[in-house]
This record gives C-alpha cells, sequence and structure tokens, in this order.
C-alpha cells in the first residue's frame, strides 16, 4: 500500500486537475488520416462532454494530430498518448489511436500533422 501510494504521489504532478468524469457516457467521434489530409478536417465538440476519439490513419505515411492549443484547453483521460510534451498523437501508417478527452473551455483551435502541413494537412477544431 505504502508502494503504491508513492508511485501516485510520484504521478500527480504530471495529472492535470481531473474533474469527475463519467468516461463511461463519452460520445464517439472518429477521424480518418490519408496522405495528406484529415477526413474531415473539422471537429466539432461541446466542452463539458466528454468524447472517445478514434484517429486512424489509412495512409503509407505516419500522420501525426498535432493540436497543443486544444489539448491545453481539455481534460485527457491519460494525458501518456500525448508525446512532444502535450502538442500531439501520432498515428502509424494501418494504426490507430483512441483517446478519451473532454474539451474544458470553448474556442477554435489550429490542428495540423506537423510532417504534412506544408502539404495542406491542417484541420480546425470547434468547442462550442
Ligand atoms: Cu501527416
Amino acid at each position: 500500500m505504502k508502494r503504491l501510494i508513492a508511485a501516485l504521489a510520484l504521478l500527480i504532478p504530471e495529472a492535470r486537475a481531473q474533474p469527475d468524469v463519467d468516461w463511461s457516457q463519452a460520445q464517439q467521434v472518429h477521424m480518418l488520416m490519408v496522405d495528406d489530409r484529415f477526413v474531415p478536417d473539422q471537429l466539432t465538440f461541446q466542452h463539458g462532454v466528454p468524447y472517445r476519439l478514434l484517429l486512424e490513419n489509412d495512409g503509407k505515411d505516419l500522420h501525426e494530430f498535432t493540436a497543443p492549443e486544444f489539448f491545453a484547453n481539455a481534460v485527457l483521460r491519460d494525458p501518456g498518448f500525448l508525446s512532444q510534451d502535450g502538442k500531439d498523437i501520432v498515428v502509424q501508417p494501418g494504426g490507430a489511436v483512441e483517446i478519451e478527452l473532454m474539451p474544458i473551455h470553448p474556442g477554435t483551435f489550429r490542428l495540423i500533422c506537423v510532417d504534412h502541413d506544408w502539404d495542406g494537412m491542417v484541420g480546425q477544431i470547434t468547442v462550442d
């Protein structure tokens, strides 16, 4: 038990303030990544509502869901999915990543794939 508490204490500085979120109520949102586009390229969420966001890479290249401001304004059930200091989610070709998150502030947030924004792999996330 002592060990568990010590382990949890180590994790706490990493964790964001976690409001009580009923993740069983999460709504499914699906985004496809292809070479080199997000499909759709616009996502809309309601703040205060939990979502299960499925990112599926149907392309031959690795793609990234890079949205640092969006993530900074959301609670993630498992922040370990984020790489690059909370900036993005890497999805391997032919792979998929599912993250559970809840946007906590309204706003409009830029989405890019850092590898292919030059080729138009950009999008927008709106939180109402
Ligand atoms: Cu890409």
